[in-house]
């Protein structure tokens, strides 16, 4: 009787809109170790925010948010955002901080982690590795070093028995080609290396490193009769022409979606790797081991930039945004129609494959644009799923305000601020809406509408 008033309530409250999500669609948040634990003083970013002006403001991850010494508080908000996954990620250089040495003290810490969230009633997601990586990997090469599938391969086979059949959602890798764009065409990630003709090497070396992952986690949980579902979360976005008339212009958005989109993704169903860039790289590689190694799709999906083409300037190419475009506070453009558009090319490539959305959000200090920017990218997706596309899931960024990378603590994509010193959490009204829209379509409602969507 209270749910069918509730009901009745939100729909008064809310008028309905045309979104219907289903019942049993998943809602979570994401996080990351680094941005969020704190002390990664083992890790190549530790490192790498000791450099001059890499990170702005001259900021330092520190202590983060202080993850682990504010868990049932952060477990709590989580309850109350109504959300039934929480995907997160382990740090590697806490675990391993020395070649074959494992801090048992840090398992342990991340043992409980799981069985804190399952007496939440809240699933644990799992990334095995999020950006960083630890200083004895990065001094071998990092993801140049030839022997990075089977140190990550050694790494997973201490830590997957940890947990067992607690954890059925394995990420091996977040963003294989943000780690590429920012660390190997760009300086705002290590190792800075700034030369496109360089990521051919690193990413192999990430495909080998996914492809034995996949076959190790199954492997060993299978032995427990415990089927996992092992995915990767991909970093996709929309690039267009900024001139639709620019035939040379739609020429390199074409071969940049592919290199920055699809190779990676096209691999871990083919076993093949290929990107080509005309006079930059031409890189193949058989790698059998990645072949048909997703069971779901992993989609962190953000933004849309135009690519703009000018041969005699010194930057040939150039990322732009649209121009006029409603954007974030980062700078990026708000384009809800390009999940949609991304889900029917991933539902293309790979026929009914499981997807999950791991990250989708916005940097937004004063919340008056995150409730909005969220509705309509589950309308979106919504809609995907009313045609047949196998969207399961949709995990937020994030729950707090945290290291926000080469940013620092100046962007905010958190349902809740943190004050960096006191490090308290306080909701955003975002937050509260978010538990209205979890809530309702539990209750098989459509999203709520509020009056200003109209
Ligand atoms: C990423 C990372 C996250 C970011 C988030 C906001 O996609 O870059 O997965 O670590 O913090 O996306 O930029």
């Amino acid at each position: 009787m209270r749910s069918i008033l509730a009901a009745l309530i939100l729909l008064v409250q809310f008028p309905v809109s045309a979104a219907n999500l289903p019942r049993d669609f998943r809602f979570g948040v994401s996080t990351a170790a680094h941005q969020v634990e704190g002390n990664n003083s083992n890790s190549d970013w530790w490192q790498w925010e000791e450099i001059p002006g890499k990170i702005k403001n001259g900021q330092r991850s520190g202590i983060a948010t202080d993850s682990w010494g504010h868990q049932d508080e952060d477990i709590s908000n989580m309850k109350s955002l109504g959300v039934s996954v929480y995907r997160y990620s382990i740090e590697w250089a806490k675990v391993e901080p020395k070649e074959g040495v494992f801090d048992e003290k840090v398992l342990a810490q991340y043992s409980d982690q799981v069985d804190r969230l399952l007496r939440a009633g809240i699933e644990p997601m799992i990334t095995l590795q999020h950006f960083t990586l630890p200083l004895w990997v990065k001094d071998h090469g990092g993801w140049d070093w030839d022997g990075i599938a089977g140190a990550f391969e050694t790494y997973l086979t201490k830590v997957i028995p940890v947990f067992g059949k607690r954890v059925k959602y394995w990420i091996t890798i977040n963003e294989p080609m943000s780690m590429i764009a920012g660390g190997y065409m760009s300086d705002v990630f290590p190792p800075g290396v700034n030369n496109l003709s360089s990521i051919g090497t690193p990413m192999i070396n990430m495909l080998r490193a996914h492809g034995r992952a996949y076959h190790r986690i199954h492997e060993i949980l299978e032995k427990q009769n415990f089927t996992p579902m092992v995915g990767l979360a991909h970093n996709l976005i929309v690039l267009d022409p900024l001139h639709s008339y620019n035939l040379l212009e739609h020429y390199v958005t074409r071969r940049f979606s592919q290199i920055y989109n699809w190779a990676i993704p096209d691999a871990l169903t083919t076993g093949e790797f290929k990107i080509f860039f005309p006079f930059m790289i031409n890189a193949k590689a058989d790698i059998p081991e990645a072949k048909n190694t997703q069971d779901f799709f992993g989609l962190n999906y953000y933004t849309r930039y135009r690519v703009k083409v000018n041969l005699f300037s010194k930057d040939k190419f150039e990322k732009v945004v649209t121009p006029g475009a409603p954007v974030n506070d980062l700078g990026w453009e708000i384009y809800p129609e390009g999940i949609a558009r991304l889900l029917n090319q991933i539902q293309e490539r790979f026929p009914q494959m499981p997807i999950w959305i791991t990250e989708n959000g916005i940097a937004d200090a004063d919340d008056h644009l995150r409730t909005k920017y969220i509705k309509e990218h589950l309308d979106q997706i919504a809609d995907r799923i009313e045609a047949g596309v196998p969207v399961k899931g949709y995990c937020q960024w994030t729950l707090n305000d945290n290291f926000e990378w080469a940013e620092g603590f100046t962007a905010h994509f958190g349902f809740y601020s943190l004050d960096p010193k006191t490090l308290n959490r306080v909701p955003r009204q975002s937050a509260a809406d978010f538990s209205e829209i979890t809530r309702s379509v539990k209750m098989g409602l459509p999203i709520p509408r509020s009056r200003e969507d109209q």
